[in-house]
């Protein structure tokens, strides 16, 4: 009830009678009134006025299930919330949720994560109410290899939604990170669990600095954040729902043929690394080359010296730009 509340209120931009609400809702102007004092609460700022009803004159910066619920405009991604106030990391919750039953598009979102992982057993700092840690749910009837597309999906859905929310250009570091000037603002995680040549489910976790203003040494000259980019506030519920809008119409390509033809070329667009010289972090020996785009299953394709074209794939490698971090 909270998020059609909400939800009533944002569309009407100005009062709405309690009698209104009660008739759309089907419940008592008591109910109504003790939601009223919840959002209050939680940080919104209410006007109520007899004879007129309520007026929303200010959301309050929360990443609550009904806050996020009353932007979200996808179809069936994120439609099923989960909020934590602090948790070990979303995916680790997601990937429960997976096991329990939870439909496909599933969101969990958390306010801060005292586990957040990056992949390879690296951490991800997540401190509290200034970032974006969510994670979804997907049960795709895919082969498990075309699992690591899904990563690029969620890059280009992060990278869609922070420029329609905040209107920057984050640009794509393949296969995982969204970078502002050279700087990471996103980390994406997917994890899957699988069965010979089925998947259960893959759970794709993504981090944003949004507001954060400060950073742990150690990443502190490779990381930003919105705030920091734009110099302004970012609200991170609008955020979450574009990312899920934006991830949703990638997705549905992406089904359409299990790969990225009908995505490539825009990948490409956003790729920071496109046509720049990159050094390949391979265990096998490190090489460097130029990046020349994606193919069709997401794989880098880096040019070597001698002229030969070779994919990259996920999973196996890092690579950085010859001369920093993109
Ligand atoms: C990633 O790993 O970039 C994937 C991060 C995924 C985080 C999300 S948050 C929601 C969901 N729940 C989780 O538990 N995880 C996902 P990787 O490419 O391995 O990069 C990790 C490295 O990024 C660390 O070793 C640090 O150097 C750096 N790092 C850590 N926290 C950062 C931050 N907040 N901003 C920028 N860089 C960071």
């Amino acid at each position: 009830m909270k998020t059609k509340i909400l939800t009533i209120l944002k569309e009407a931009g100005g009062f709405v009678s309690g009698q209104d609400l009660c008739g759309r809702l089907g419940v008592s102007r008591t109910a109504v009134w003790k939601v009223m004092k919840q959002l209050e609460e939680e940080g919104y700022k209410i006007e109520a006025v007899r004879n007129k009803g309520y007026r929303l004159i200010q959301v309050a910066d929360v990443i609550t299930e009904a806050e996020v619920g009353s932007q979200m405009n996808s179809k069936w991604m994120g439609r099923n919330l989960v909020y934590l106030p602090v948790t070990d990391s979303t995916n680790i919750q997601a990937a429960k949720l997976a096991r329990e039953g939870a439909p496909e598009g599933t969101l969990v979102v958390a306010e801060s994560q005292m586990a957040g992982k990056g992949r390879r057993g690296r951490s991800w700092s997540s401190p509290p109410g200034s970032s974006i840690y969510m994670s979804f749910l997907l049960r795709p009837d895919i082969p498990p290899y075309c699992a690591s597309m899904i990563t690029l999906l969620a890059g280009m859905a992060g990278a869609k939604a922070v420029c329609q929310v905040a209107g920057l250009q984050a640009l794509i570091k393949w296969p995982n990170d969204l970078v502002i000037n050279g700087k990471k603002i996103c980390g994406i995680l997917t994890e899957m669990s699988t069965e010979m040549e089925r998947i259960h489910y893959i759970v794709t976790g993504i981090g944003i600095n949004v507001n954060q203003q400060e950073f742990p040494e150690e990443i502190r000259d490779k990381s930003t954040s919105l705030w920091l980019e734009g110099g302004k506030r970012v609200n991170r519920s609008q955020l979450i729902a574009a990312v899920m809008e934006w991830f949703e119409t990638y997705f549905e390509q992406f089904l359409e043929t299990n790969d990225l033809s009908n995505l490539k070329e825009e990948y490409e667009e956003m790729l920071a690394n496109q046509n720049r010289e990159v050094l390949v972090l391979d265990p096998a020996g490190y090489y460097k080359g130029i990046c020349r785009g994606i193919d069709k299953d997401g794989e880098l394709l880096v040019e070597l010296p001698d002229g030969q074209i070779r994919p990259v794939l996920a999973g196996e490698v890092s690579v950085r730009g010859v001369y920093g971090y993109v």
